[in-house]
């Protein structure tokens, strides 16, 4: 494939509504700024973007939380992340703001573009308004139960629990989130993307060009949008925060926070192009640009469908990746800023890296960790447990044993100076050794360009583990007690103590990406200038020059002890809190398809199946697992209980349709009698589903 002429990264921009914890900094921020400087290292042309999110209800609603006014929290939260990102190693090339007049003025534009273009469709309709408040209910500023998980504390653009994008309308008994009470309906007009209309386009470019190098959770994500239909989407919103609809019949209307975020990217290259002093354009119109979105899962659709429609309209290039990744929970939880129940890169920050001794280590050593158990392909889990064994089992035991013992034995043996290489005293395993650099190389950089960075830092690790066992069978210490004896052991430690300081430069080539700043504190020790982390240098034998006088060895990592994490999870036991309506999570348990022995029709028609309504539903005493129901069949009431208890709060599932089983015959539990059995679904993680009718079906109508 031809390599693109010039790179544009970008990573989500963060809400600048609070601290972020560090399964954002995994998701979005971490696996960026890796494969940004490897790109680097390999001197290609690469612009890498970021700033924060201004705009959108959040920022009121935390506003109110603070008793303060919405420009102080993103004048607050904007430097904190800002200072979060670069006291973390993440390197921009620009940290923008949405709140930025050039960014005001990019958006109306790109507005006015599509709009002069008849790209956009106005719509007259009905919206929940608070009359207390005096004001339309979007996005966050109304909450009711999800229809997808019961949570009832989901928002109206989202839900936080099952990550499903909502609209207000969606939402079972909803509630404004400024007074409290119940919305009435008002009519309003909007403008509107016809994103139905772009079907056709997204069909090819996602699900055919991009069948086979975009990963599955993103083409999935798109296949299930896609598939379930596509729907005009509103861009503009009845709020008095954010960037004004440039339109003259649009008072009191600004345009979506998910319509002005992402041409934030643009207004930050422009910005980027302003301070450098270079041309921004070509980022963004010249298809030889290669632009990868680095984002978490909850906005693979804004950037992989809505996004790409805008940018199509509006005459820019696409992107060629969107790298989104999973959710990463937290000691067995998930992780939630709501509940608390989290790691702010703040504290991370003021934990560790803000310590005096040794504190610059412990950002790699975060970066290190998020990376190894990156959410790539899957949800995955941090636990401190598992920090402290990657540190102190890999990064101290494997790859920081290996430079120090090389470091300390070319002191001792080779009088700190770089042997030189005996070509024609060299054996198997050295060569073996010496090949083994030119096929990391190659396995690294496959890694990194195909986006599997955490399998490219096993990799890396993995050449150091066979750099210690190189070492471990030349011994080249016993071979210098029978120096006195045998002085021509000295050329056989010279080049075991050669190669190895070979391996050690190589070393700080490859970690560089993931640990930039152990790759500096190695060209220290080595005495050699940043231009040697150089890619091209990579795979070479000869990067140290023999006689060079290298200086003593320094701590690269230092152990993580058992009381800092003891400390880290009482802390994070006592800091959560519960949140009303959340229902308890479900440990995902992966369940085998298996099919029973064939049945013939008039088995299944012995069955008498119908449609119900969950009247009230309770907690049984005594029993975790059930709940009571009662349910509407139409023809009567019934009481049934069922095993439910633990994926369902009681009181989010009134009103929810159901398909009964009803002539099985009564069971007693815990002294109540279940007549009949309401059927669910359950999806490979464990997780439950209700089976039920699509559309309002009546209660008893029969189902076969
Ligand atoms: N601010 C959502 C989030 O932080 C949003 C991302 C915008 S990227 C253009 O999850
Ligand atoms: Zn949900």
């Amino acid at each position: 494939m031809q390599q693109p002429k010039r790179y544009l990264i970008t990573s989500a921009l963060p809400y600048a509504n609070g601290y972020k914890h560090i399964g954002h900094l995994a998701g979005a921020y971490l696996p960026a700024d890796t494969y940004v400087r490897y790109l680097r290292a390999q001197q290609r042309d690469v612009v890498f973007v970021c700033g924060s999110d201004e705009h959108g209800t959040a920022i009121p609603i935390q506003a109110t939380r603070e008793n303060t006014t919405p420009r102080a929290i993103i004048d607050k939260y904007h430097e904190i992340c800002r200072q979060n990102f670069e006291d973390l190693g993440i390197s921009f090339d620009i940290y923008h703001r949405t709140s930025e007049q050039l960014h005001h003025e990019t958006s109306q534009e790109f507005f006015t573009y599509l709009n002069d273009r008849g790209e956009f469709q106005v719509f007259e309709g009905e919206q929940y308004y608070d009359e207390e408040a005096k004001t339309f209910l979007a996005d966050r500023y109304i909450k009711g139960t999800c229809p997808n998980c019961g949570f009832t504390n989901a928002f109206g653009d989202q839900c936080e629990r099952c990550g499903k994008t909502l609209s207000p309308e969606e939402l079972i008994n909803p509630v404004s989130t400024l007074s409290g009470n119940t919305p009435v309906k008002r009519t309003t007009k909007h403008w509107y993307l016809p994103l139905d209309k772009h079907e056709p386009f997204l069909r090819k470019w996602i699900l055919e060009d991009h069948a086979n190098d975009w990963k599955i959770n993103v083409l999935g994500q798109c296949k299930s949008w896609i598939d379930g239909g596509l729907l005009p989407r509103a861009v503009t919103r009845d709020l008095d925060w954010g960037i004004k609809v440039p339109l003259p019949d649009a008072d009191g209307k600004v345009l979506y926070v998910w319509f002005d975020a992402p041409i934030g990217y643009i207004s930050a290259t422009k910005k980027w192009g302003i301070n450098a002093n270079r041309d921004w354009e070509p980022y963004w119109y010249d298809n030889e640009t290669k632009l990868v979105h680095f984002i978490g899962k909850d906005n693979i659709v804004f950037h992989s469908i809505i996004f790409p429609v805008m940018l199509h309209l509006h005459g820019n290039i696409l992107p060629s990746m969107v790298a989104g990744n999973e959710f990463m929970n937290l000691e067995g939880d998930k992780m939630s800023t709501s509940r608390n129940w989290k790691i702010d890169m703040q504290d991370y920050i003021d934990d560790f890296v803000k310590k005096e001794n040794g504190g610059e280590q412990t950002v790699d050593m975060l970066r290190y960790y998020l990376t190894q158990i990156a959410p790539e392909s899957k949800d995955s889990e941090f636990t401190w447990k598992g920090f402290q064994d990657a540190v102190n089992s890999e990064l101290v035991s494997v790859f920081a044993n290996f430079i120090n013992r090389a470091m300390v034995l070319m002191h001792k043996l080779t009088n700190g100076k770089v042997p030189r290489l005996h070509e024609d005293l060299l054996d198997d395993k050295d060569r073996n050794m010496l090949g083994e650099f030119i096929k990391a190389k190659q396995t690294i950089e496959d890694s990194i360009e195909n986006f599997r960075f955490r399998e490219g830092l096993f990799e890396v690790i993995e050449l150091s583990r066979k750099g210690n066992r190189y070492m471990q069978e030349k011994e080249p210490w016993i071979l210098a007690k029978n120096l006195g004896t045998n002085p021509e052991n000295q050329k056989l430690i010279d080049n075991c103590i050669h190669i190895c300081l070979q391996l050690s430069a190589n070393l700080a080539i490859f970690i560089n990406p993931w640990l930039p700043s152990t790759a500096k504190k190695m060209l220290h020790m080595f005495k050699v200038v940043d231009k040697m982390l150089l890619w091209e240098n990579a795979g070479k034998a000869k990067l140290l020059s023999p006689g060079y006088n290298l200086r003593e060895p320094a701590l690269l990592f230092r152990k993580i002890e058992d009381d800092e994490i003891k400390y880290q999870i009482e802390k994070l036991k006592n800091n959560s809190k519960p949140v009303s309506g959340s229902a308890p999570e479900e440990k995902p348990e992966t369940k085998k398809t298996e099919l029973k022995p064939e049945i013939v029709y008039d088995d299944f028609a012995k069955i008498s199946m119908f449609t119900g309504k969950i009247l009230t539903a309770a907690k049984v005493k005594k029993a975790d697992k059930l709940l009571q129901l009662e349910i509407d069949l139409g023809f009567e009431k019934r009481t049934i209980l069922s095993g439910i208890a633990e994926h369902f709060q009681p009181e989010a599932i009134i009103g929810q349709q159901v398909v009964v089983v009803a002539n099985l015959a009564p069971r007693k539990m815990k002294g109540i009698e279940s007549n009949g059995m309401i059927l669910m679904a359950e999806n490979s993680e464990g997780k439950l589903f209700f089976v039920q009718p699509v559309g309002e079906v009546a209660p008893g109508s029969s189902v076969s």
